[in-house]
């Protein structure tokens, strides 16, 4: 991983966890994220309680990853197979398996939306449009749902320290507006395809609600 964040990079990470049979490596998903961390890193210390928490979120699938469970652990829907045959999620409340790899990546799959939304908004935005607004419209319409009222509090004060929009546009290292724009464009399908696959996965096999 690079030290400066690149829009491109994120494509390319998010285009590489497609298998040809439409599975989704867990490897490159969370190399994904990782650059993500990485932007939002860049943004200051009002985020670092957010990429904390996906950092951990990280580090748990890594340690699947590279566990002696590896080989079941390729693909969101190998994951999921055998963390349910064996009965490795705990399905209603939290007990003995609480950083189950199916529950963890949830996590993540919900903050996808949020950032599938958000980069839309910010595709079609004009200039005085506001990064805070289109941040939290599109938390709002995904990941709030699942936050309490005291980390939505926190997140709602974290999106008043968000840089202005000429500045995401160039620190997405793409290009002027035109070309981050048309890049947004091509990323976007690609985020929802990948979004879309777990959504289904997930919808298949009643995870969507794990604690
Ligand atoms: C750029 C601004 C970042 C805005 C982030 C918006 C979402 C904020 C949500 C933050 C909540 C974090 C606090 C911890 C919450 C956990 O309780 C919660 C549930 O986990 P658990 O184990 O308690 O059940 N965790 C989560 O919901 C995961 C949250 C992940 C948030 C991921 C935000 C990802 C942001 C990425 C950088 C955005 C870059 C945008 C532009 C880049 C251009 C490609």
């Amino acid at each position: 991983m690079a030290d400066t964040f690149s829009l491109q990079r994120v494509l390319e990470t998010f285009r590489s966890s497609l298998s040809e049979k439409k599975e989704v490596y867990i490897k490159y998903y969370i190399a994904g994220w990782q650059e993500l961390v990485a932007f939002m890193n860049s943004l200051g210390n009002v985020f670092s309680f957010i990429s904390k928490d996906v950092v951990s979120k990280i580090q748990i699938l890594e340690n699947f990853l590279s566990g002696e469970n590896r080989s079941h652990y390729v693909t969101i829907q190998s994951m999921v197979k055998y963390e349910l045959e064996n009965d490795l999620v705990d399905l209603t409340k939290r007990g003995s398996h609480p950083e189950s790899g199916c529950r963890t990546l949830l996590r993540l799959h919900r903050a996808l939306r949020w950032l599938e939304l958000f980069l839309e908004r910010l595709r079609t935005s004009t200039e005085d449009s506001k990064t805070s607004v289109m941040c939290s419209e599109a938390y709002n319409e995904s990941l709030a749902q699942h936050h309490p009222w005291l980390i939505r509090k926190a997140v709602g004060v974290a999106f008043c320290a968000l840089p202005g929009r000429d500045t995401f546009f160039d620190v997405m290292n793409a290009g002027d507006h035109t070309q981050v724009v048309a890049l947004l464009g091509e990323s976007l399908p690609l985020i929802a395809e990948v979004y879309q696959i777990t959504e289904d996965l997930y919808a298949k096999n009643n995870l969507l609600e794990l604690p």
